[in-house]
């Protein structure tokens, strides 16, 4: 039996849903509420001691980190996906780019798209939180660079700090749109897991983020890209699914 542990369609919810719904899994979706920090409770952390989502229960198997549940998805289930081929090559050559890809997403564009996201979105919940309350959630965070993270969102991450990220995003971009004009997915001629990645933590999103980037005008491949991986019935099912987001704060992320 599969249970996944998620929040919002979105970034790391969305990475590892995706490839459920387009293998066709069934499985039990288990909500975990940030906005009320579940993700940092006893229940949660008993099962993943790093208090993050998502977190994948494969028949009591924990797996986590959402490019590792995706693999360990194409290793449990190859043959699953009644609408589409396999989501990582099964050459070696495919699957080595297709890890290519992943890993600049995992380490080069998921942290700094997140920093905007949180500026914007955690920012304001934290805010909201008196003082004393705060630091008794902080203590709560297992992992010290989120408490960080967590403290810094609340006093507000520096311009130089944003810039930066938005310069590694800018990267990024005139990266994949220069890929786009050689093949038609990241990874090559097939949709992968490489897609689903750089989809969820940025492709979903990135015109409403940052309208002052232009995406539409100055990255067109991204654009069509973009379009198609929306029109998959997996990817439209995964982003209908449950999403708390206070109405007011939805639009850094997109009008789900
Ligand atoms: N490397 C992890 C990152 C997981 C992660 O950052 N999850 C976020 C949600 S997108 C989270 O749980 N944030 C809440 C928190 O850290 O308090 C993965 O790939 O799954």
């Amino acid at each position: 039996m599969l249970k996944y542990y998620h929040a919002e369609p979105l970034a790391n919810s969305l990475k590892s849903m995706v490839p459920l719904k387009e293998k066709g899994l069934s499985y039990e979706s288990v909500y975990v509420d940030l906005h009320k920090f579940e993700q940092h409770s006893d229940w949660f952390v008993a099962i993943n001691p790093e208090g993050q989502v998502p977190v994948l229960d494969h028949d009591g198997t924990i797996v986590t980190h959402t490019t590792v549940i995706n693999e360990y998805l194409e290793d449990v289930f190859p043959d699953a996906q009644p609408d589409s081929g396999p989501l990582r090559p099964r050459d070696a050559a495919g699957a080595a780019r297709m890890r290519y890809w992943n890993k600049f997403v995992d380490e080069h564009v998921m942290n700094h798209v997140s920093m905007h996201g949180w500026h914007r979105l955690v920012g304001v919940i934290a805010r909201n939180i008196d003082e004393g309350t705060f630091e008794d959630l902080l203590s709560h965070i297992p992992l010290p660079d989120q408490r960080k993270k967590w403290a810094t969102a609340r006093s507000g991450f520096s311009e130089a700090d944003l810039a930066n990220a938005s310069e590694k995003i800018d990267y990024a971009l005139a990266k994949v749109e220069r890929q786009l004009g050689e093949t038609a997915w990241l990874a090559g001629d097939t949709y992968t897991l490489a897609d689903i990645n750089f989809y969820a933590h940025c492709g979903a999103m990135v015109e409403r983020m940052f309208p002052e980037k232009e995406v539409a005008a100055r990255y067109p491949r991204l654009v069509d890209w973009r379009e198609r991986v929306t029109a998959r019935p997996a990817v439209a099912e995964a982003l209908k699914s449950e999403d708390r987001t206070q109405p007011g704060l939805r639009t850094w992320s997109g009008d789900r």
